[in-house]
């Protein structure tokens, strides 16, 4: 029989509709085939972050994250994340800049990868207040297979004011709920 192994993705579009976006981005790893989603978190609207590869304009984001179990090879995942991007409208040909849908492999279990463009855990989401906020809600004992800490503990470490607000979880329409208990603040 085939492993199942706990996933985690981050979502993140700075232009168009971004919470109907996060939406249908939820929507569509809902369906994906031998995979269960098992935890969808809040989303919180971010200030853009630049990194070396990418200057994500001016817009603000919306980021959210997403627990899945999975039997996708991890460079199957990473297509899929792809194929979700394109199919809300996100321009591959155009790098850089405001994107419709940003869908990150966060965790592939507790495994470190990085071959065919697949690279986990993300490299830089212990850096990251927008990443790591929506990790503590899904998981926060999680533990960082290579730092060796926790989500709680890594958000604790880190100072960015990236995170503006918190708004209605992603995909609450469709039942997946976080395990977070306090009530959401209302877009
Ligand atoms: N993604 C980036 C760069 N900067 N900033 C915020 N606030 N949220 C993001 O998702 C983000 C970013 C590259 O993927
Ligand atoms: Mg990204
Ligand atoms: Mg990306």
């Amino acid at each position: 029989s085939v492993s199942r192994e706990a996933v985690f993705t981050g979502c993140g579009p700075n232009l168009g509709d971004r919470r109907d976006l996060c939406d249908r981005a939820v929507t569509l790893l809902g369906l994906l085939p031998h995979s269960q989603m098992t935890g969808v978190s809040s989303l919180y609207e971010t200030e853009p972050i630049a990194d070396s590869r990418t200057d994500p304009g001016r817009q603000r984001f919306l980021n959210g994250a997403v627990r899945l179990e999975t039997e996708l090879a991890p460079h199957s995942l990473l297509e899929v994340c792809r194929e979700v991007e394109s199919a809300l409208g996100r321009d591959h040909d155009h790098r850089g800049g405001a994107r419709t849908m940003d869908l990150d492999i966060l965790f592939y279990g507790t495994r470190s990868i990085d071959e065919g463009g697949v690279i986990v855990p993300h490299p830089r989401l212990h850096l990251r207040r927008f990443v790591l906020i929506p990790l503590v809600e899904l998981e926060p004992g999680w533990v960082h297979p290579v730092i060796g800490q926790t989500m709680r503990a890594l958000l604790d470490a880190v100072a960015d004011s990236s995170v503006v607000r918190r708004i209605d979880a992603a995909g609450s329409r469709y039942g997946s709920r976080p395990t977070c208990t306090s009530s959401p603040q209302k877009d």
